[in-house]
């Protein structure tokens, strides 16, 4: 062969790829889409592709997000060593290195200012092994009350309000299946077209087949742009824009009087306060007119079947808790719920929101949904693991509340997982202040967030694509993520972290899991009994059944696909409905001289959260590289800001710079700023500390202020 054949054989030979096809779920929301990633590689160079696989949810779909998250997890910013700050840089260290400073600094701490001054943030991205096992972390290893996470910011409204209506939270009372079928659909604060956008063929099959759609927002979105009704509700208005609904509906003799006997508490104490309202003023309070209100009403109580979703828009309010309660009282009276084509849905948030929230990393919460204060409860996981009840702690504080105690001094250790509370939290100058007074801060993350950025040690952990495990999706269907490719660096799953720390503060007899199975194993005993009961569910029934709907109290039982159907689960097997005044304990920020605007936040769809892991995917950071503030043009006009000018948003907290946008269709006296930009740009800068005082989520939806042009 001559020397150019060689030549040319050997560059073929180069480029000749070779393909491996890795099963995931998309790391993002909680439709949780089943993917694949295809690596082609050459001698050269890899390449990435992310296409959809078919599972009974997603059915194969990926929105853009899911398309492109490799991105951020091929990044070569991800962490591949633990790193310790020195002198303000972060230098690589080795894990032994790392775990022995850990244990060094965790005895410190707790020697001189007790077991309850370390505390615990997890997360709602983690999956059920790794929720589970951060929950026994905190009681077990570090013995602190500690524990909360950042679905407290997320579910906790949605969560309290189902718990207190119908004695269990899922989510999603029925399967997504049931969604086309169902004759009026309203949808509550929620953007579905942009947060959970592979959801979106299920509402418009329900279109198409005649199904009559609510959407209430006070902006226009891709959302209520498919609704037949948009009720553009002034925002924080929801609970009393509720009371107008039934009200119509009792009045008009809409109601179901049988299903209410048997199955409801509460109904004539609602009945009466609705009919002290007046319509015309409920009209004023919510800015909707008393005609939207009547045909809300009126669509929801004649057509036979309906169902009501909620998400953060009605639930991110210091009201949140009763708001959600008040359109779960519209299901009761109308007798929409436990049947077919009739149900609730909170629309949970983080790819494992829902899984997340039951298995122990809750203030006040074991696994399966059990009390810590609850005696029977507490004996039944002491025995699981095999410690004393009296050894374990009792309820802590909601995740803001630590951030308050790490300001009072009182909390002076943090482990931190998978997530990023100073752009994520409320008030969020004040929260970097008061993380910045901590002793000693551990962050597990992929990169180093704004967040990680104030710690003392970081520890790298792996991403969707590595690490397997269950995540619980919006319908309350347990899913095994199958991930298999090479971790990065050094890089560690986060269930083996905790173990590994454990066991190096002498606790490794409770933690000697070798696998994720192992652990869902003991997650399966621990919530055995538990209203999230996933004893019955195994790794082999879910690889061959696509996912299983708990409760499943036994591997024979098929799962749950309708809740409700004939009894609730508060003791007396009866719903129960609360009256919800249009006067809230805690009152909102109401637009004053000073500060003439609501100022209301949320998301959009190329991103995620604090923007962590979107913003370093080049084909995502490039659809929206900024944050902007949506304005309605004669509101602009007004305060002399130009579209596409910078504006300075400022509240009685603080102040932040971003782009304008105008938009007809946003209410006049509300603008709308989406979260997922830090620093400058962070909205959080701008929200208050307030709490609802029932499940202690931060009001985010509602704030007063003043705006003017940068350059005048
Ligand atoms: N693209 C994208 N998708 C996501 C996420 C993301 O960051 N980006 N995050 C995931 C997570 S964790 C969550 S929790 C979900 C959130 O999903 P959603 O709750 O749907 O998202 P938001 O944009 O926060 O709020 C929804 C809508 O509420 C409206 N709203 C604001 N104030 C009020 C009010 O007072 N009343 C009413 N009725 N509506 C109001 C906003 O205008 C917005 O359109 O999305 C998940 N999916
Ligand atoms: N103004 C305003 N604020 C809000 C909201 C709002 O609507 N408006 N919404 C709230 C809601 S609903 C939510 S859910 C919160 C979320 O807020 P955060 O909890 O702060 O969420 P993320 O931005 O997802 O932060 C996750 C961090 O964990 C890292 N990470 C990702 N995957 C993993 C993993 O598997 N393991 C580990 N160890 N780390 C990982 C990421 O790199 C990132 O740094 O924000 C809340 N804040
Ligand atoms: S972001 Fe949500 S809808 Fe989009 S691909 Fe991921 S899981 Fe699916
Ligand atoms: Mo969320």
């Amino acid at each position: 062969m001559t020397e150019m054949l060689l030549r040319y054989f050997r560059t073929k030979q180069q480029e000749a790829q070779t393909e491996k096809i890795y099963e995931t779920q998309c790391p993002f929301c909680s439709m949780q889409c089943k993917m694949q990633l295809i690596e082609q590689s050459t001698v050269t160079r890899k390449k990435y592709l992310t296409v959809g696989k078919d599972n009974p949810t997603s059915e194969g779909r990926l929105c853009i997000k899911g398309l492109n998250a490799h991105q951020h997890a091929v990044h070569n910013e991800r962490i591949k060593h633990p790193l310790l700050k020195v002198d303000g840089e972060f230098k690589q260290i080795s894990w032994e290195e790392a775990y022995q400073l850990i244990k060094e600094k965790f005895t410190d701490i707790q020697e001189k200012h007790g077991k309850h001054a370390l505390s615990v943030y997890g997360s709602a991205t983690i999956t059920n092994e790794e929720a589970y096992l951060l929950g026994k972390f905190a009681r077990v290893a570090l013995e602190t009350k500690y524990i909360d996470y950042n679905g407290r910011l997320c579910m906790s409204a949605a969560a309290s309000a189902a718990a207190q209506t119908f004695g269990m939270d899922r989510g999603f009372t029925n399967t997504i299946q049931e969604i086309p079928h169902s004759r009026c659909i309203v949808l509550a604060g929620t953007n579905v077209a942009e947060c959970q956008p592979t959801i979106m063929p299920y509402f418009e099959r329900a279109k198409e087949n005649g199904s009559f759609i609510i959407a209430i927002d006070p902006r226009e979105t891709a959302t209520t742009k498919m609704a037949d009704l948009h009720l553009k509700v002034k925002p924080g208005m929801d609970a009393a824009l509720a009371n107008g609904l039934l009200k119509v509906i009792i009045e008009e003799e809409l109601t179901d009087l049988s299903f209410i006997e048997e199955r409801v508490n509460g109904f004539e104490e609602v009945r009466d306060y609705v009919s002290t309202l007046d319509l015309e003023e409920i009209a004023e309070l919510t800015g909707v007119p008393a005609e939207h209100i009547i045909k809300a009403a009126t669509v929801f109580g004649k057509e036979e079947s309906g169902m009501i979703f909620t998400a953060r828009g009605v639930e991110q309010q210091t009201d949140g808790s009763t708001s959600v309660r008040n359109f779960l009282n519209i299901l009761l009276v109308t007798g929409k719920i436990g049947k077919k084509y009739s149900g609730f849905g909170a629309v949970t948030g983080q790819g494992n929101g829902q899984g997340a929230r039951e298995h122990g990393q809750k203030a006040d919460q074991l696994p399966g949904y059990r009390s810590i204060e609850n005696e029977g409860h507490r004996n039944y996981i002491a025995d699981v693991w095999g410690i004393n009840e009296a050894d374990l702690p009792r309820k802590g504080v909601s995740a803001f509340e630590m951030i308050e105690k790490m300001d009072e001094g009182e909390i002076k250790g943090l482990f931190l997982m998978c997530s990023n509370p100073v752009v994520s939290n409320p008030s969020a100058e004040f929260v970097k202040q008061a993380i910045e007074k901590l002793d000693f801060f551990v962050a597990v993350d992929m990169f180093v967030s704004e967040t990680a950025r104030l710690a003392d040690l970081i520890l790298p952990t792996t991403s969707y694509l590595e690490t397997p495990g269950t995540m619980t999706n919006v319908e309350g269907r347990v899913t095994l993520r199958e991930a298999s490719f090479p971790v990065r660096g050094e890089a560690k799953h986060d269930w083996q972290i905790i173990c590994e720390i454990a066991n190096v503060l002498g606790k490794g007899e409770y933690f000697s899991f070798s696998s994720p199975e192992e652990v869902f194993n003991e997650l399966r005993v621990a919530t055995k009994g538990g209203l999230a009961d996933y004893s019955g569910i195994t790794y082999d029934r879910l690889r061959k059944e696509k996912g299983i709907l708990w409760p499943c109290p036994d591997e024979n039982h098929p799962g749950t696909k309708r809740l409700f159907e004939a009894e609730f689960a508060h003791a007396d097997k009866k719903a129960a409905m609360v009256v919800v005044t249009n006067t809230p304990e805690i009152p909102k920020e109401k637009p004053t001289q000073d500060f003439p605007l609501y100022l209301t936040t949320g998301r959009v769809m190329s991103h995620y959260l604090t923007g962590v892991q979107t913003r370093k995917s080049s084909t995502l950071a490039a659809r929206d590289f900024e944050s902007y503030m949506e304005i309605h043009p004669s509101t602009a006009e007004k305060y002399q800001i130009k579209d596409h000018t910078l504006v300075k948003i400022e509240s009685r907290r603080g102040s932040i710079i971003v782009r304008s946008k105008c938009s007809q269709t946003i209410r006049k006296d509300t603008v709308f700023v989406p979260f997922h930009w830090a620093d400058s740009q962070n909205v959080n800068r701008l929200v208050s500390k307030k709490l609802d005082p029932t499940c202690r989520m931060p009001g985010f939806k509602v704030s007063a202020v003043k705006i003017s042009p940068v350059a005048k």
